[in-house]
């Protein structure tokens, strides 16, 4: 049995070691400040771009249903959970998310499964684009090329990845603290940073729920998987 004042205390230090994992691509998620290092009450970020900005390869109405009503839903259940623990709202969504288990049974899966989901949706609208190269680039491109054997065995074995997350869930790219690539799957909401506790950072992520390609492709998963190479904002994802 731990007691309250060492669970803060075990909470503080998970924090520190997300929050060295946490950066993503570089710039907006920076500004002001890395999703994982805001607080309640938490915001909807705004998609960046317009509803049918990645037509025909995701449509301009799972892209309103699923900014504004699935994003914002995880927002919203989110800030209603932590609304009577004023305890908590100081921490962090990496800290709330990396030590989920210690928070207050009652609302340790809301904060799991809407913190999970506000933070990997936050993560994922910044990572399409239509415009730009359609490869990896630089550091990140000589590393696929090293960890994969190129880019056509890298979108394989992301694809085989996609294909193999049973229900919902989502595929990443991450690379540990030796610079070494791997890719990934979660079931639900649930995040590479908060699964493990340790330095990683997220290079690419998809969501395979079937609320990201149902309306346009129904249970065409593999043919939404293959589309979404053709929105990957390349240009700006960074190692
Ligand atoms: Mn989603």
């Amino acid at each position: 049995m731990i007691t309250r004042r060492e669970a803060i205390k075990r909470t503080v230090l998970g924090a520190a070691v997300i929050a060295m994992g946490s950066s993503i691509a570089k710039g907006e998620a920076k500004n002001p400040k890395d999703i994982t290092e805001l607080t309640y009450p938490f915001e909807l970020p705004p998609l960046g771009y317009s509803n049918d900005a990645m037509e025909p390869f995701i449509d301009a109405k799972t892209m309103e249903f699923h900014h504004d009503k699935h994003h914002r839903a995880y927002v919203d259940n989110l800030n209603k959970a932590l609304a009577s623990h004023s305890e908590l709202h100081g921490h962090t969504l990496g800290q709330l998310l990396a030590n989920s288990e210690e928070l207050p049974k009652e609302i340790r899966s809301a904060v799991r499964n809407n913190g999970g989901g506000h933070l990997n949706h936050s993560l994922f609208w910044p990572m399409l684009s239509k415009n730009g190269p359609r490869v990896p680039q630089g550091e990140l491109g000589k590393l696929i090329d090293t960890d994969f054997g190129g880019f056509d065995g890298f979108k394989k074995q992301w694809t085989a990845a996609a294909l193999s997350v049973f229900g919902s869930g989502w595929v990443w790219l991450t690379k540990d603290a030796e610079n070494k690539l791997k890719i990934e799957t979660s079931p639900n909401q649930d995040s590479p940073l908060g699964q493990e506790k340790q330095n990683k950072k997220i290079l690419l992520a998809l969501d395979v729920w079937e609320h990201a390609y149902y309306l346009k492709y129904q249970n065409r998963r593999a043919e939404y998987v293959e589309n979404f190479f053709n929105v990957i904002n390349w240009e700006r994802l960074s190692t």
